[in-house]
């Protein structure tokens, strides 16, 4: 990761951005949960029942998940955005250079062409046929702001985030408190099944709990600190 930040890629406050990410998953144990399991299920069925999904993609994102991005993008037929948050044109370049190095085809974000409404600053610029006209929109490791003037856009949106307490995972319809490395592939592993079962994927989608979700993942990052703390982990 350090040396994707000397390369441009990964903003320095990503790597701020990466070490608190790392806290949480070590108060997570490290693995997928089955809360975050069925985060990844119910993304999976948004994700193939949308009309116009985009994953937006910003330094981080590139630089720990390009491969595995350009494939669930393949699988749910997202179009990808490079959005970033600390925004250059030099380091706009090397993230899609980056990305298409994985296999991205026909990405966005190298030309804006539109500004998201309720957001100040260079984080509003988004293109028109990408995040400004998508109806469900994946953000990993999106900061609250964005992720909120997303949401009342009337976007679903689909957060990747380590930490259950951020203003981004709140905003969220669905939050998938896992690792970025774990939780992209685990929503592209259920695709093809829930492909052929649209009853599931409204099942799944209508028994979705956001703030339930995000509780649970607080009670097992609480249980294991206890356990900790007890001697038993
Ligand atoms: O590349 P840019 O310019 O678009 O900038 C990207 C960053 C990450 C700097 C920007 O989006 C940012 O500041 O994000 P935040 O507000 O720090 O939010 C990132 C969230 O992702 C935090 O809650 C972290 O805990 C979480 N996180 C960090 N690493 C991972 C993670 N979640 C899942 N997997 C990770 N590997």
């Amino acid at each position: 990761m350090s040396e994707r930040v000397r390369e441009g890629i990964v903003a320095p406050t990503g790597l701020i951005a990466h070490g608190r990410g790392e806290a949480f998953d070590y108060l997570l144990g490290e693995r997928t949960t089955e809360n975050a399991r069925r985060a990844e299920l119910t993304a999976a069925a948004m994700l193939i029942d949308a009309n116009r999904p985009v994953i937006s993609v910003n330094g981080n994102t590139a630089a720990l998940c390009s491969e595995g991005i350009v494939a669930l993008a393949e699988a749910v037929l997202a179009r990808i955005e490079v959005n970033l948050f600390h925004r250059t044109p030099e380091r706009v370049e090397k993230v899609c250079a980056l990305m298409e190095a994985a296999g991205a085809k026909e990405l966005l974000g190298r030309q804006p062409d539109a500004t998201l409404p309720g957001i100040a600053s260079d984080r509003a610029v988004c293109t028109r046929a990408g995040i400004l006209s998508a109806d469900v929109v994946l953000i990993p490791l999106e900061d609250g702001d964005r992720a909120e003037a997303l949401a009342k856009l009337g976007k679903k949106v689909i957060a990747i985030d380590l930490n259950p307490l951020s203003r981004t995972s709140k905003a969220a319809h669905i939050s998938i408190v896992d690792e970025l490395t774990r939780a992209v592939p685990g929503i592209a592993a259920e695709v093809p099944e829930l492909r052929r079962n649209g009853n599931r994927r409204l099942a799944l989608m209508n028994s979705f709990d956001n703030a339930r979700n995000l509780e649970e993942a607080m009670a097992i990052m609480c249980g294991n600190l206890r356990a900790a703390g007890e001697g038993k982990a």
